[in-house]
């Protein structure tokens, strides 16, 4: 069984019609694209994915903008691909994520609101199998 990994393109990436480049350069990579689906995101979803980030600060308006459209899960295979889904996404902060990544070619900073990143990637093949979980009701 080749490793996992959890994507989300984060409301940003669906209205502004990225998500077939994005999983264009999923696919391109050479990853396999194996669950796939559109939904809106609830309180307890967003919750149950971001538990270590629930109590902070800059919460609150993060909910707000994963909740601002439709998102798409994914669920995608390959050897090392939590690894290699991060590097495709690159740093959280788009501003300094590097050109040639998904943030870095295609997201910037704003003076109001969420960080606006475009895509969620798992960041360990445990998170992906309890992140999975949570938007594939397993
Ligand atoms: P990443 O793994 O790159 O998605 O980054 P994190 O898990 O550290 O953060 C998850 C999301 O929280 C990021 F996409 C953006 C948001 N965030 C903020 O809005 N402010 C912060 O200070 C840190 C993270």
């Amino acid at each position: 069984m080749s490793e996992k990994t959890l994507i989300l393109i984060k409301p940003d990436g669906v209205k502004r019609g990225l998500v077939g480049e994005i999983l264009r350069r999923i696919e391109a990579k050479g990853y396999e694209i194996v669950e796939l689906k559109m939904l809106q995101a609830t309180d307890a979803l967003l919750a149950a994915h971001y538990a270590e980030h629930v109590e902070k600060p800059f919460y609150p308006e993060m909910a707000e903008y994963m909740q601002s459209g439709a998102i798409v899960a994914a669920i995608i295979a390959g050897t090392r691909v939590v690894a290699g889904v991060r590097a495709l996404a690159g740093a959280t902060d788009p501003t300094t994520a590097a050109p040639g990544t998904i943030r870095g070619d295609f997201a910037r900073a704003w003076d109001q609101g969420a960080i606006q990143n475009l895509i969620h990637s798992s960041d360990s093949a445990q998170s992906a199998e309890r992140e999975i979980a949570i938007w594939f009701n397993r």
